[in-house]
């Protein structure tokens, strides 16, 4: 396995309970490390273009509406198999559906409030990283 990066979003319903740093704590503990990190509100065409991969869905508009209803905190985790290994700590999309001890089992309200953003491809992980940071803010 090699160290990889990954872009990560603490979404407004995680942010609004105060969940930061009990998200970031399971982060760390499974080798994670937050090597960018930033709270920002983002307009409704700055979360429609992040998620512009899901416009034909029929969840986009409430999706995109919920990412512009408050603070978010955008990160970028490192570690081996980052992409992989946050996507486990995540857990499944529909909190219904995930693991013990996963951030969604926990803290997740419901399939669409679902506490966490995760890229789930290297690639996909490369194009969202640079959505957010530059080079210079990533510090490793
Ligand atoms: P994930 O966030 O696990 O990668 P995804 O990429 O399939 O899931 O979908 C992106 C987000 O869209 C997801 O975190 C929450 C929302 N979403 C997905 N399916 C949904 C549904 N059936 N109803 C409402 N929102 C949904
Ligand atoms: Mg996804």
């Amino acid at each position: 396995m090699t160290v990889e990066r990954t872009l990560s979003i603490i979404k407004p319903d995680a942010t609004a309970r105060n969940l930061t740093g009990a998200i970031n704590a399971k982060f760390e503990a499974a080798g994670l490390r937050i090597v960018a990190q930033r709270r920002i509100r983002m307009t409704l065409d700055q979360a429609g273009a992040f998620y512009a991969v899901h416009a034909a869905r029929p969840f986009y508009d409430e999706l995109r509406s919920f990412m512009a209803s408050g603070p978010v905190v955008v990160q970028v985790l490192e570690g081996e198999g980052a992409v992989a290994k946050n996507r486990e700590v995540m857990g499944a999309t529909n909190p219904a559906e995930a693991a013990e001890g996963t951030v969604r089992k926990e803290f997740a309200l419901s399939i669409g409030e679902n506490s966490v953003h995760g890229s789930d491809s290297a690639e996909n992980a490369a194009t969202e990283i640079a959505f957010f940071f530059s080079g210079l803010d990533i510090v490793g």
